[in-house]
């Protein structure tokens, strides 16, 4: 299915769009069971701990590849793939593939362009300029949550993915990495996301985004991270690779999206 210019237009200006029921009964429960197992295994791994992670990468080497060949292979339908090569016009490469499960914590206001401490600015080539490639449109990175569990633990500042931000919002954005006070309140013209277990959210990376509950329910959502293929992309020096058989094992249009 190809959706029209005015959701294009929507997703441009408010920096996000929910598609519901993506996945059908069957599809959630076959999901949930596997994403059950890669939480039981991760805890048992020590690759997290219930109390203090939030997400499982699945890039974790240490899991068995079919686990998390079959979970991929379910998640990312061919329709999901298709809408956001629509958003970004262009094909997609994976950045970061994660499972978020808690039902506690909270992260701060921020945007995701957080590599800008973590990565080496001397390898970006020489044409490429950070502060036009964190303005561009179509933007050339997107997200997408889906949630297994109906969810609300998303709050975004629709607009605020490429204008100029205000004041207030700078500091309530620094304020709140360094006092670790989520300060949910004090961001004007937030609106939480409500979806259903099955929908799709996909949004711009640099959105105004925040992670609060108000009712503690169970989370277990799907949280992808993905890049224009063929654009130069920022954060490829910290992309991790799949495991080669994990990879083997994926639907071949799922190949040309992951590293191995
Ligand atoms: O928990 C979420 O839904 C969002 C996660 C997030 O904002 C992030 O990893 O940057």
């Amino acid at each position: 299915m190809i959706f029209s210019k005015k959701k294009q237009f929507e997703f441009q200006k408010n920096g996000f769009l929910i598609f519901r029921k993506i996945y059908s009964t069957k599809e959630l429960s076959k999901l949930k069971k596997v994403s059950d197992k890669i939480i039981k295994l991760s805890i048992k791994k020590k690759v997290v701990s219930r109390n203090l992670d939030v997400r499982i990468n699945l890039f974790n080497k240490n899991f068995s590849e079919n686990i998390i060949s079959n979970f991929i292979n379910l998640a990312i339908k061919k329709k999901i793939v298709r809408f956001s090569e629509q958003l970004i016009n262009s094909k997609l490469k994976i950045r970061y593939p994660y499972v978020i499960f808690t039902e506690t914590s909270n992260q701060y206001w921020h945007q995701d362009s957080g590599f800008e401490g973590a990565i080496d600015r001397t390898k970006f080539p020489k044409n490429f300029s950070l502060k036009k490639w964190k303005s561009e449109l179509p933007f050339s990175q997107i997200q997408f949550n889906i949630p297994l569990y109906d969810d609300s633990y998303l709050w975004v500042v629709p607009g605020s993915q490429t204008r100029k931000l205000k004041k207030t919002e700078k500091n309530i954005l620094n304020h709140s990495l360094k006092t670790k006070k989520l300060a949910l309140k004090r961001m004007e013209n937030r609106i939480n996301i409500n979806l259903k277990a099955g929908d799709c959210l996909m949004y711009h990376p640099l959105i105004i985004h925040a992670r609060h509950s108000i009712e503690k329910t169970k989370r277990q959502t799907l949280h992808w991270y993905w890049v224009a293929r063929k654009k130069y992309n920022p954060f490829y020096q910290n992309t991790p690779s799949l495991h080669k058989n994990t990879f083997n094992n994926l639907s071949n249009y799922l190949r040309e999206m992951f590293y191995y």
